[in-house]
């Protein structure tokens, strides 16, 4: 079922060619185009344009954007209470974990009289989108809302697409009842029926329902990503997100059963999605074919997920050995990274690149998708070699606090002003000179 590519014969395992390795392209460049003329739209019709936009692409008909309170109140009351009690301990959890990522102000006194500050400053307002359709994920509100609270921000809106079929008896236009029954439990009451490039718009430009944000954040289809591309700067923003990746490394001691699970899983969310085993053992891949082939047709969504499985973004690898296949999750960077190899502790410890890293055979991305602790919202696209996931830093402004006196500065002023010399900016070194000349001869009034 998976696409086989085999790096055993390599000359130099340690030097991996990113082009061999399997990846879809995502094509935010073309989005970008169909996006510009939306978000110009929503800055200059606000409202108007939303409403326009919900019953063009979601088919439905909605007099305003802002979710009323009711709504939210009544979500959480209607909601499953194993499901309610499965958000509760997901929340829990990662309370647990981001709370611990909270920073704390620091100063540092570089000479006597002279201090640096690091001030640690939430953003003040930021808006997190959270997809609807075939993904409508409460999931997602906790990871999106839980380190945005942790990090102490004051003003926190939340946007998702509005359903045509809600689910239930409450007829058009709102978001799906889960993600409203999650912002109510997460005590979010601001909330937007508002999906796709059209609601990053309304979080960038405000309109007359909801006030402009500084930040965007949470997943999103390829519109999505366009148009936080396109607003970027208008708007803080966490990564573009593309469709959603596992990548397993793995030896002989691995069970096939697990790993074609868990392949599975993640393959499960979309036809694009990646699914990736890196093994030295080709009778381990053998056998996670075998294991696929049973499972997939069994499985519920087995139509994408065939689709997922057999697309040119999924593949086996076959590597040297775990060095070598080391080499090649770095080279790969997954957004999610399992480790299904004897001390697979030791060998985790070794990953550079990658979202989340899984460790044995009890810590399936599912875990971690839910109820791990751990963020659910991490760089795909190969972006794990230069990004972190979300967490309470992404709400967070480090501000440096200058603070020197008179002493301090003269102490080190000679050194600016050759600096500022050397760079042919006088002018930077007179901004010290005149005050060593005033301390000399201080005016007199
Ligand atoms: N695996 C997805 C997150 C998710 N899974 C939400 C289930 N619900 C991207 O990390
Ligand atoms: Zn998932």
């Amino acid at each position: 079922m998976l696409n086989r590519i085999d790096l055993r014969d390599s000359p130099t395992p340690g030097v991996i060619d990113r082009d061999l390795l399997p990846r879809a392209e995502l094509d935010v460049e073309a989005a970008l185009e169909k996006v510009r003329p939306i978000c110009d739209d929503v800055r200059h019709r606000g409202t108007a344009a939303l409403i326009d936009y919900a019953r063009r692409f979601e088919q439905v008909t909605i007099e305003r954007t802002r979710v009323p309170a009711e709504a939210l109140t009544r979500a959480l009351a209607e909601l499953d209470p194993a499901v309610r009690a499965a958000l509760e301990e997901s929340v829990r959890r990662a309370r647990l974990v981001h709370r611990d990522q909270r920073r704390t102000d620091s100063t540092v006194r570089v000479v006597p009289g002279g201090t640096v500050t690091e001030r640690w400053v939430p953003v003040e307002r930021v808006g997190l989108y959270v997809p609807g359709g075939q993904a409508a994920y409460g999931s997602s509100v906790v990871m999106n809302v839980v380190p945005a609270q942790e990090a102490g921000v004051a003003s926190l809106a939340v946007a998702s697409p509005p359903q045509k079929t809600p689910g239930n008896d409450w007829g058009e236009g709102l978001p799906h009842p889960t993600i409203l029954a999650a912002c109510a439990l997460l005590g979010v009451t601001e909330v937007y029926a508002a999906g796709g490039a059209q609601a990053i718009a309304m979080f960038a430009h405000g309109t007359e329902e909801c006030p402009p944000v500084k930040l965007v954040t949470g997943p999103g289809n390829v519109y999505v990503a366009a148009a936080k591309r396109l607003l970027k700067g208008i708007i803080g923003i966490d990564a573009e997100a593309g469709p959603t990746e596992i990548a397993v490394l793995a030896d002989d001691s691995a069970d096939p059963r697990l790993i074609a699970a868990d392949l599975i899983s993640q393959a499960e969310h979309d036809a694009l999605a990646a699914a990736v085993l890196v093994t030295p053992s080709a009778a381990l891949a053998d056998a996670v074919d075998a294991e696929l082939a049973v499972q997939v047709p069994a499985a519920k969504h087995h139509a994408r997920i065939a689709e997922a499985l057999a697309g040119r973004q999924s593949a086996v690898v076959l590597v040297t050995d775990l060095d070598h296949g080391l080499a090649v999750t770095d080279a790969y960077a997954a957004e999610h990274l399992e480790i299904h190899t004897e001390n697979a502790a030791e060998i985790a410890a070794r990953v550079r690149n990658a979202g989340a890293v899984f460790v044995g055979p009890h810590a399936p991305v599912s875990l971690g998708d839910y109820c791990a602790g751990s963020n659910h919202v991490l760089p795909t696209g190969g972006c794990a070699c230069h990004s972190s996931g979300l967490s309470v830093q992404s709400f967070l402004r480090g501000i440096h606090v200058v603070d020197y006196d008179r002493d301090a500065l003269a102490g080190v002023a000679h050194h600016v002003i050759a600096l500022a010399e050397a760079e042919d900016l006088p002018a930077h070194g007179t901004a010290v000179k005149v005050r060593l000349d005033n301390w000399k001869a201080p005016h007199s009034k």
